[in-house]
């Protein structure tokens, strides 16, 4: 009777705080300050019980020996490692003395907060707006992730939501559409899978490799990257060829579906099959099957839209469900993001009542273009002397990064990066702020991918002296004399507020039912009562000069895009000098940077490793394994091949983000992709990167690197 007595853990309800369409309703083991297993919360009918293998396991990230805890200054050279423990105080003092100096010389506008989405949560990831907003500082026009994507589908749809995420279950085809659901929202599978068992559905797969997702589908069609609207075209010829489009309803929903036929009488399978590589009798079988099939459910993914045409792929792919006639039926739709039904009141938590309109927004994407001064990039604005970031590591996720890298590593420029690992931006910081994790602070979430609002209490103590981004923003606040109601609100009071002038009842209500369900009802969901224009209709012809940036017009190419869906070949094809593909796709061990410093994810992603086909491997005397240089006029890096028939040949992979670190000569992937904006409203085409690959020189980085912004990089450093 001698054995300590040992307390159970208490199973407490929150929500997954990671950048996933998913947002997992979770059941997280708390014990004392720790927590234990983290499950997926059962009778949440999206979550389904069933969440992804790297938060199951977040103890491991959230106890992690390498967790910052107290506030650092830098005291060695820039992107030493070199710091030094000091006070909260000090810190932030600091910080708040370089803003102000910044401001004092150049005006507000050479101040920077940059923030993205390393925590989803409404009050902890956005609250640095109202500090921006009050302090006029420069805006962030947020490109990153989601511009080419959700441009698209608007385009078409008027409205950024669609049908219920549930109804995949009740589909009889599902296609999943440059999404590899199984690594980036395992939640996808458990509702297509669902509809599989229970109603013999089908689970097509469009992608341009063999991802775990296109292992468990029924049909996958691997195409070349960024060929996705001849594929959709191809697929809406057949249907008006063979009697699949629905005339009746085209007539009432849609802008000019006669156009849009004559248009497509070019665009056949053969057509089709010539660009995109796939064989006719493959886009016949799939059209066929769409076509016949009232209830097939399109998941688009942001996968295909991160490319030079992203906008356009995408806008082309839901412009089937149109054209079928889809969207009429339960388990019918094309469904991408549910971004627009929430309708959040954010006066309080971003400062909107005090946001200056007239302030530049920097692309967030162009951060290398920035911080190097580029005249264009800085919107003809001074340069930026202050940044201040929090949930985002740009030195590691941003295009461009030998520029990114040489513009961090200014002497000039002070940086305060607020986190929770020593980054590979942190590392390049001037302070360091230790920060919590989701289950340290309270917050709010809202699905993407679903359609649930969720709240995430504080469960345990904060450890060493690390604190919530709400905190740091209010402490700066004070000593930069910024005024406003929200900064002397805590997070549950903005949740309240936020939830009852959106008419969402109180935290109270959120807090006792753990979710509340915003689906907006079918007809609406469906577009049963039109699309979101004036006239009700789909858009096949976009007008996209609409889309304008608050103080910029539309970006990029966007005069020379096609009015119709049709493939548009802005990408940036293979050259005899530069003749593979790369795709950069994530990892499913990592989210972004995140996890990539927790042992089992490292375990399981092993090493950085570029897919490329035997034919290729061949050719260039390439084998299983062996190093290889890949680069392009951005840089270069040494990984290790991995030789696989999953993709067409001419086309490479790599799933990341790897820490830079992890490479050779200390240059992530992004080394190789470009920030050129995306038409018409920017963002970063991450999978659309010309790239040469060579076998790599036996001493590693010396005189190959040269060739590279690598060099560059490595003499600023
Ligand atoms: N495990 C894991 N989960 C994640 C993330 C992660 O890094 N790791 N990231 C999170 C974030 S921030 C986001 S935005 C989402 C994104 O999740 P997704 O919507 O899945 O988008 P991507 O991850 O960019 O790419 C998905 C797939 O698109 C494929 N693809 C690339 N180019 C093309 C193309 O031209 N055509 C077609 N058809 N397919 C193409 C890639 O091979 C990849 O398999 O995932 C989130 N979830
Ligand atoms: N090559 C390539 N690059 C990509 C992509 C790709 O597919 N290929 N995907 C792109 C996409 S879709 C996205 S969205 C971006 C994402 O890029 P980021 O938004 O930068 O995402 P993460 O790399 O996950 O970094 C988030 C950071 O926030 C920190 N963090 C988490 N919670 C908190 C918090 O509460 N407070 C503070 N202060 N910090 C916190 C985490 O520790 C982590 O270091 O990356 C992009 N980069
Ligand atoms: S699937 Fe996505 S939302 Fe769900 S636990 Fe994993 S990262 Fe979080
Ligand atoms: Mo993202």
């Amino acid at each position: 009777m001698n054995a300590p007595v040992m307390t159970a853990p208490v199973i407490r309800s929150s929500a997954c705080p990671h950048d996933c369409p998913s947002t997992c309703a979770l059941e997280i083991e708390v014990e004392g300050d720790a927590i234990g297993r983290v499950r997926g919360a059962g009778d949440n009918d999206y979550t389904a019980g069933v969440i992804c293998a790297k938060v199951a396991r977040y103890a491991e990230r959230n106890h992690h020996p390498d967790r910052l805890m107290k506030p650092l200054m830098r005291t060695g050279p820039k992107g030493s490692g070199q710091f030094t423990e000091i006070s909260w105080d000090e810190a932030l003092n600091r910080t708040a003395d370089a803003l102000l100096e910044a401001e004092a010389r150049l005006g507000p506008q050479a101040v920077w907060p940059y923030f993205y989405a390393g925590t989803m949560g409404l009050v902890q990831r956005d609250g640095l707006e109202r500090l921006r907003h009050v302090k006029r500082y420069s805006r962030t026009f947020t490109t990153i992730c989601t511009n080419t994507a959700w441009t698209g589908y608007i385009a078409g749809t008027g409205r950024l939501a669609g049908p219920d995420p549930r109804e995949i279950a009740l589909a009889d085809v599902v296609v999943i559409w440059g999404t590899n659901a199984v690594a980036t929202q395992v939640n996808v599978m458990t509702h297509a899978i669902r509809a599989r068992k229970t109603r013999g559905a089908k689970i097509v797969v469009v992608d341009v490799y063999r991802t775990e997702t296109a292992r468990q589908a029924d049909i996958a069609l691997i195409l070349k990257p960024g060929t996705d609207a001849a594929l959709a075209c191809a697929i809406m010829h057949v249907a008006f060829r063979d009697g699949y489009a629905d005339r009746d309803y085209l007539a009432a929903f849609s802008d000019c579906p006669d156009e849009l036929e004559a248009h497509l009488k070019t665009r056949s399978p053969e057509w089709a099959a010539a660009i995109t590589g796939l064989g006719v009798d493959e886009i016949e079988a799939v059209a066929a099957l769409v076509g016949r099939t009232p209830r097939t459910f399109f998941r688009l993914g942001y996968g295909f839209t991160r490319g030079r045409n992203g906008s356009v792929g995408m806008h082309a792919a839901a412009s089937i469900a149109t054209v079928l006639g889809s969207w009429q039926h339960e388990g019918g739709g094309a469904f991408h993001n549910n971004g627009a039904i929430y309708s959040l009141n954010k006066t309080m938590i971003e400062g909107l009542d005090v946001v200056d309109r007239s302030t530049r927004r920097l692309d967030q994407s162009r951060i290398g273009a920035v911080l190097e001064g580029d005249a264009d990039a800085l919107l003809g604005g001074p340069p930026v002397a202050a940044m201040f970031i929090q949930n985002t590591n740009p030195v590691s996720v941003c295009p461009e990064q030998a520029r990114v890298r040489r513009g961090f590593a200014r002497e000039d420029l002070f940086v305060a990066v607020h986190e929770q690992f020593m980054t590979e931006t942190a590392m390049m910081a001037d302070i360091v702020l230790p920060a919590t994790t989701f289950v340290e602070h309270d917050d709010i979430y809202k699905g993407g991918g679903n359609q649930y609002l969720h709240f995430g209490p504080k469960l345990i103590e904060p450890p060493g002296e690390c604190r919530s981004n709400h905190e740091v923003v209010v402490e700066l606040a004070r000593r930069l004399g910024a005024e406003h109601a929200g900064f002397a609100m805590t997070p549950r009071e903005h949740i309240d507020w936020m939830l009852r002038h959106s008419r969402l009842g109180t935290l109270d209500e959120l807090e006792a039912n753990r979710w509340r369900d915003c689906q907006p009802p079918f007809e609406e969901a469906h577009y049963l009562k039109g699309f979101g224009f004036g006239d009700g209709k789909f858009r096949f012809k976009p007008d996209w000069t609409r889309v304008k940036n608050e103080n910029a017009g539309p970006m990029g190419p966007w005069a020379e895009m096609p009015s119709l869906p049709d493939y548009w070949p802005v990408i940036e094809l293979p050259t005899a000098a530069e003749p593979f593909r790369l795709v950069t796709a994530p990892a499913r061990s990592f989210l972004n940077s995140t996890f990539n410093q927790t042992p089992s994810s490292v375990a399981k992603e092993k090493r950085p490793t570029v897919m490329i086909h035997p034919k290729d491997a061949d050719r260039l005397g390439i084998a299983d394994g062996d190093r290889v240089r890949i680069g392009n006029e951005r840089g270069s890096l040494v990984i290790h091949a991995a030789v696989a028939a999953s993709m067409q040949p001419g086309v490479l992979i790599s799933e990341g983000l790897w820490p830079n670190g992890a490479f050779e000569e200390g240059f992530g992937i992004n080394v190789l992709t470009g920030a050129d904006p995306v038409a018409p409203y920017g963002g970063a085409a991450f999978h659309d990167n010309r790239v040469w690959l060579k076998r790599a020189g036996i001493r590693p980085g010396v005189g190959e690197a040269a060739s590279a912004g690598g060099a560059a990089f490595d003499a600023a450093e």
